[in-house]
């Protein structure tokens, strides 16, 4: 009796060391599960940083290609004083006869961007961009002056992206007559 009283104390035991196992593999795959999700989640949002930097260095790199491209122009048509806006012979998307910089102005909004002959940057179809340029006053140039009214014109070049809720790049210079 005595024996068999110990072997059913054994069997209990035994019994209870299962439950306790199994509640333990159950918290320890529980715990797993929670620990694998914060990874995850933080592996998802670093991707999401990573391709965000991206676009926006992509939007800088527009952004200043076509400032780089404005600031390599005269302050205005080659000849003239006073004047403003694109001159004959300079319409339209294409920039190659662009000469002066407020040539640009209302340029855009060119979604994909255009290249100097104006055919499109298809691989940059995520992007919009756009040129303004304005007369500003040569005291201050957050000033608007009216076109071809003063030494000095704000360039503005913004990026913006097609997709809803990311941000522009704007990239702004002071362009003075020489
Ligand atoms: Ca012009
Ligand atoms: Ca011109």
């Amino acid at each position: 009796m005595t024996r068999r009283f110990h072997v059913h104390e054994a069997g209990v035991a035994e019994v209870r060391e299962r439950g306790h196992s199994f509640i333990e593999f159950t918290l320890a795959s529980l715990l797993l599960i929670v620990i694998l999700g914060s990874v995850f989640k933080v592996l998802i949002q670093g991707q999401d940083v990573a391709q965000n930097t991206q676009k926006q260095t992509v939007a800088l790199l527009l952004a200043r290609d076509m400032l780089e491209e404005i600031k390599g122009k005269e302050f205005e048509e080659p000849g003239t004083s006073g004047t403003f806006g694109r001159e004959a012979g300079e319409g339209g998307r294409n920039r190659s006869a662009y000469d002066d910089v407020d040539d640009f102005d209302g340029y855009g909004q060119n979604s994909p961007p255009r290249d100097v002959d104006g055919a499109q940057l298809g691989e940059f179809s995520e992007f919009a961009r756009s040129v303004t340029v304005e007369n500003v006053d040569a005291g201050n140039f957050s000033r608007v002056r009216s076109a071809g009214s003063t030494p000095f014109k704000r360039i503005l070049v913004r990026v913006s992206s097609t997709v809803a809720g990311e941000a522009d790049i704007v990239l702004e210079t002071i362009s003075g007559r020489k």
